[in-house]
């Protein structure tokens, strides 16, 4: 019997031989910037409380405004969980339950969100494509379609990382539509939500200051300097290491014409940095 050579043993890789625990080792390879999978996608983020749990009184105008959308701008429309996610994680708080499992059942409001906006855009060719083919026929369906709707809670469930203090699941979906965006390479994340953007405190819950509107600014400062802050504060530490997405934009859905305008690039609401 004829011994195998030596070339049928060893694939050629240049990771063949060393841990990937070796910063040094592996950065002549890793630190290769990635390819923009989508460079032509704008990625929406529609907030589920501040918009979704309003009704037909907020979510009717928003759903004409990505309608003049549509035209000009191919989309990823993903959704946000809102009062059932907040009612669901109360019970299951209560029952004892652990973050894995409170987040795989609050994911699901924020699905149920995107269900009925993909309905409300279904005559303009819209629908609702699950988590699994947002992660492997993404590009298809926007060949068929100028947008899709998906759920923008990542889909970690019992992977989802234990929060330093309590049990809120700290990924929730600011930071899986950052997530999906920046992989893709996506050419700009909106995030639309029912204030102006950013401001130094809470605007409908104030304490007794003045809020002062924040047009710009980096994610390290945010996270270093604001008590309550109208996005996941997870997003801020996915923000440092964007590997494409250099900033987001919050934007006010209430008022038309907004989010047309942040599509066009307009600076209409409040700019976050990356660094
Ligand atoms: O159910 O509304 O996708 O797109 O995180 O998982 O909890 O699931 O556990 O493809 O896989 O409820 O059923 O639900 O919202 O997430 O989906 O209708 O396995 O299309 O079956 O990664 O939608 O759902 O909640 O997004 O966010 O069947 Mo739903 Mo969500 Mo549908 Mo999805 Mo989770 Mo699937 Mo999933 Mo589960
Ligand atoms: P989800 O999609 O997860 O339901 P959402 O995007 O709809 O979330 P919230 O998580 O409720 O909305 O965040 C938006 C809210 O954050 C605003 O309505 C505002 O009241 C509040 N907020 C808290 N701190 C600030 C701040 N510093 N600046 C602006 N808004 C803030």
């Amino acid at each position: 019997m004829t011994e195998p050579t030596s070339s049928t043993k060893h694939v050629p890789s240049s990771l063949a031989r060393q841990t990937l625990l070796d910063r040094d080792l592996t950065r002549p390879v890793t630190d290769r910037p990635p390819i923009r999978l989508l460079p032509w996608l704008s990625v929406v983020k529609v907030g589920g409380r501040s918009i979704m749990d309003r009704g037909r009184e907020a979510i009717l105008p928003l759903v004409d405004e990505l309608r003049r959308c549509l035209p000009e701008h191919k989309m990823l429309i993903l959704t946000g969980a809102g009062i059932r996610a907040r009612h669901v994680y109360s019970v299951g708080l209560d029952l004892g339950l652990p973050t894995g499992a409170l987040a795989g059942l609050a994911a699901k409001e924020a699905g149920q969100n995107g269900h009925l906006l993909a309905a409300l855009l279904a005559n303009d060719g819209v629908s609702y494509i699950e988590h699994p083919t947002i992660a492997n026929q993404l590009a298809i369906h926007l060949a068929a379609s100028r947008a899709v709707v998906g759920s923008a809670f990542p889909p970690y469930h019992h992977h989802e990382f234990p929060p330093a203090v309590g049990r809120i699941p700290p990924h929730r979906a600011d930071t899986g539509a950052f997530l999906i965006a920046d992989e893709i390479g996506a050419r700009r994340l909106t995030i639309v939500e029912d204030v102006d953007g950013l401001y130094t405190v809470d605007p409908n819950n104030p304490g007794g200051r003045t809020p002062e509107f924040i047009p710009e600014i980096s994610a390290s400062e945010l996270t270093a300097s604001f008590a309550t802050l109208p996005i996941d504060r997870t997003l801020l530490e996915v923000m440092a290491a964007a590997k494409h997405l250099d900033q987001i934009q919050i934007v006010n859905g209430l008022v038309p014409g907004n989010v047309l305008r942040a599509l066009r690039g307009e600076h209409v609401g409040t700019i976050i940095h990356s660094s």
